[in-house]
């Protein structure tokens, strides 16, 4: 049995539940990518307060559709699971029903996939009603193809010639039990979506300059937040820490001033269902004008963190956004140098939020795209215009000439409010 590279290094509580994690490593994939890739199961493991004892790992084509492993290697994973003394085997890929049951059978274990890991923290970190309505809608999504399992033992008991066995028709129960819930979620999620719209329906905070912090989960978002604002957010050394969307209000260089929105951190394999649940807490990240893309630039595997990013960003329709990339934690060094970096990443700022090391830079940057993107004008109003209250908040360098009637007002303003002025 190979043992994970980080096990040493992790404090292994007597009563935490041990766990034994297996991998299947396709042709295309690196010793160094599966192994990557188990030691984050093994953090996301320990986020859950499980600790992974080690890992078994086979190379295939692809895994097998009934047991994920050969059966070979089955056997071997129940010995190594017998002598570790595990409670349950943890699979990093997600598994379907039947690869479930037979892993199950064959070794006597409970057996979990980094699909059901992930649900399991989001579940415990959710706080607002809205993240807690989206982790449940996720996790029924998850358990629909998977109900099968639950009734495989009334299966043999087959009723008449066209009649349906006891397993048939509780499972068609159940599904339809599922099917009302998750479409009562999702009308409910609708409609605090709707309010939350209505809400900010002021047509001042569309035009608010909005900048999403978006990255890998353990990046550095919230702290980078607390760094710019002054802020309390919560940060902490685990895996998907921020779930429900916080934002600030940022006073830059010069009078300006944009809103900072941290975002749900992502990770490689995020489950599908869960980015679709989280749609409605996403949409702040394909509202935003920039997206700051904070990356552990310290973390070797920084490289397929960024591409897993790339990947969400393209499911939510979000990478096309103007972007600055922000690698955090120098001061834990770059796996790769400063200078490689600037060229790969035109513009990108090094930065240690938790040290506050160059955050002037970055805040400088974000004030040069505010720059870039507002226009003077002059404009000319009646007094009871409700148009002033808008250019007041959203306007810098104001002046302001009363008149009988009418007020003549110049200011530099956001492009596309100046755009929809001139259409209005
Ligand atoms: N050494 C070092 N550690 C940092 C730095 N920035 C953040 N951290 C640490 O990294 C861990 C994760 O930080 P968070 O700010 O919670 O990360 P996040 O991106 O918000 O994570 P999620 O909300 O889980 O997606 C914490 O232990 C921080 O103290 C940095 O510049 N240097
Ligand atoms: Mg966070």
């Amino acid at each position: 049995m190979k043992e994970n590279n980080k096990t040493k290094t992790h404090q292994t509580k007597a009563d935490n539940p041990r766990v034994l994690g297996i991998a299947v490593q396709r042709p295309e994939q690196t010793d160094s990518e599966t192994e990557y890739s188990l030691s984050e199961l093994k953090e996301l493991c320990k986020t859950l307060g499980a600790d992974m004892v080690g890992s078994i790992v086979q190379k295939r084509e692809s895994a097998s559709r009934q047991t994920y492993f050969g059966t070979g290697k089955m056997e071997e994973v129940k010995i190594a699971a017998k002598n570790e003394n595990v409670e349950f085997i943890v699979s990093d890929d997600e598994l379907t029903a039947l690869q479930i049951k037979n892993i199950e059978s064959a070794t006597g274990l409970k057996v979990k996939d980094r699909t059901s890991i992930i649900l399991d923290i989001f579940a415990s970190h959710a706080s607002t009603k809205e993240g807690k309505l989206q982790v449940e809608l996720a996790m029924h999504q998850y358990q629909m193809p998977r109900l099968m399992r639950m009734w495989t033992h009334l299966e043999r008991q087959r009723g008449g010639i066209g009649l349906k066995g006891p397993g048939e028709t509780q499972l068609e129960t159940d599904k339809r039990i599922l099917t009302t819930k998750i479409k009562k979620l999702n009308e409910e999620l609708d409609k605090i979506a709707k309010s939350r719209q209505q809400q900010g329906k002021k047509r001042i905070d569309r035009f608010a300059p909005l900048f999403s912090l978006v990255g890998y989960t353990n990046a550095g978002k919230s702290t980078l937040l607390n760094a710019i604002s002054g802020s309390d957010v919560k940060m902490y050394d685990g895996l998907f820490t921020t779930l429900d969307p916080t934002a600030r209000r940022i006073e830059l260089s010069e009078g300006y001033w944009c809103i900072v929105s941290d975002t749900v951190g992502f990770i490689r394999k995020l489950p599908h269902s869960l980015v679709k649940a989280f749609h409605a807490t996403l949409e702040s990240i394909v509202q935003s004008e920039v997206l700051l893309i904070v990356c552990d630039v310290s973390d070797p595997s920084f490289k397929e963190q960024l591409r897993a990013v790339d990947k969400v960003l393209t499911q939510i329709k979000a990478n096309q956004h103007e972007k600055i990339y922000v690698f955090n934690k120098i001061d834990k060094g770059t796996a790769v140098s400063k200078e490689l970096l600037e060229a790969t990443y035109p513009g990108c700022v090094f930065i240690s939020a938790l040290e506050k090391t160059n955050i002037d830079a970055l805040l400088g940057k974000i004030a040069d795209i505010m720059r870039r993107n507002r226009v003077f004008v002059n404009i000319k109003l009646p007094t009871n215009s409700p148009l002033i209250g808008e250019i007041m908040s959203l306007g810098k360098d104001i002046k302001q000439t009363w008149e009988e009637g009418h007020v003549e007002i110049s200011a530099e303003l956001p492009k596309n409010y100046v755009n929809m002025l001139k259409c209005s």
